[in-house]
């Protein structure tokens, strides 16, 4: 494993607190109706976002699914404009018009979240196709779940992006369940990662909860990716401590299965570590205090921002410039 510097694990822990607090902030708003849809939040899964977009920059592409709100953070898209597109702002992302899973910030790669499940796999697949046909240098991350590999277009994916040895990494959040349905109900496959060697594609089943072990698995995967085109596939073993969206009164999980999701709770593992290699606790709880706030003021801002004027509900629809003859 990479030695990684305690300034560099700090700023995973912050990361991790960055994106955990943002989506309280989402949950306790969407229970006081300010969220319009259903926002699922990431918690428990926070160091799969953070270990992975550590080792990306911001020319590479990011597609996500429903679950997106960590993955735009972690790539570095500015916190307040996202959380402004979640409550449905002009300041956010998309200008208000997509909001929680429609994010979108293509001048730092992220190239979209979807609501339609395993939809985001075969767009990833066109964007590490573009990069390769433009030899960029760049790669493209797909996020999903492992409900999305029941779909047709996962293995339709991973076919095509094997054939073309594309510049692609597939990241798959395995939490266990697919909406109200845990895996063992909804498949008969063991680990998502033997679906890979079939479509000769490289992956690695890995403890998703440890961002120390994410950031080193995606680090090989990528730096392979870099240098012999792709693709891999990591599957990362986490646990979502929150309903399926903020309201699932989750009904279908006993106690001791939610106690047991806590003990393992990334923030609290990277925190243990962290001290165990030296640093101040002061000074992690002055990291979370700092973030607290910033995320707090981004909040308040966001609230009061304006919402899009509807007489520019056509703007952004069609692209205004056209292409040139030579471009297109
Ligand atoms: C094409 C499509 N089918 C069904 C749904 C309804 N749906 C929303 S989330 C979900 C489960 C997704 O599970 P998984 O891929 O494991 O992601 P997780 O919610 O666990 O992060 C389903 C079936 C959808 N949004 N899109
Ligand atoms: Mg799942």
């Amino acid at each position: 494993m990479a030695d990684l510097t305690l300034n560099t694990l700090s700023r995973f822990y912050e990361q991790l607190w960055r994106i955990r607090l943002l989506e309280g902030h989402v949950q306790r708003l969407a229970a006081a109706g300010e969220v319009p849809g259903f926002p699922h939040l990431s918690t428990g899964q926070e160091a799969v976002a953070v270990g992975v977009c550590a080792n990306l920059s911001a020319g590479d592409y990011l597609f996500s699914g429903h679950r997106a709100h960590g993955h735009v953070i972690a790539k570095g898209s500015d916190p307040y404009a996202v959380f402004a597109e979640i409550i449905g702002r002009d300041d956010g992302v998309c200008r208000g018009r997509g909001g929680s899973m429609h994010l979108v910030d293509a001048s730092n790669g992220v190239l979209g979240a979807t609501g339609v499940v395993a939809g985001n796999l075969s767009l990833a697949a066109g964007a590490a196709w573009a990069a390769q046909v433009r030899g960029d240098g760049r790669i493209a991350v797909v996020f999903f779940g492992d409900g999305a590999t029941g779909a047709g277009v996962f293995h339709e994916t991973l076919n095509m992006a094997s054939l073309w040895n594309l510049p692609l990494l597939f990241v798959c959040e395995n939490n266990g369940y697919a909406e109200f349905t845990s895996r063992e109900e909804h498949s008969k496959v063991g680990k998502v990662s033997t679906f890979a060697a079939p479509y000769g594609i490289s992956a690695l089943t890995l403890d998703g909860n440890d961002v120390l072990t994410v950031h080193d698995a995606a680090r090989k995967a990528i730096g392979h990716i870099r240098e012999n085109g792709g693709p891999w596939l990591l599957e990362c073993m986490t646990f979502r401590m929150a309903g399926h969206y903020v309201g699932d009164a989750q009904r279908y999980r006993s106690k001791e299965e939610m106690a047991a999701m806590k003990e393992k709770d990334p923030i609290d593992r990277l925190r243990r570590h962290l001290v165990s290699k030296g640093a101040p606790e002061g000074e992690l709880d002055g990291i979370a205090a700092r973030v607290k706030e910033e995320m707090a003021a981004a909040v308040d801002r966001a609230r009061k921002a304006a919402r899009p004027d509807p007489a520019t509900v056509m703007d952004y629809v069609y692209s205004a410039t056209l292409p040139s003859p030579e471009q297109a």
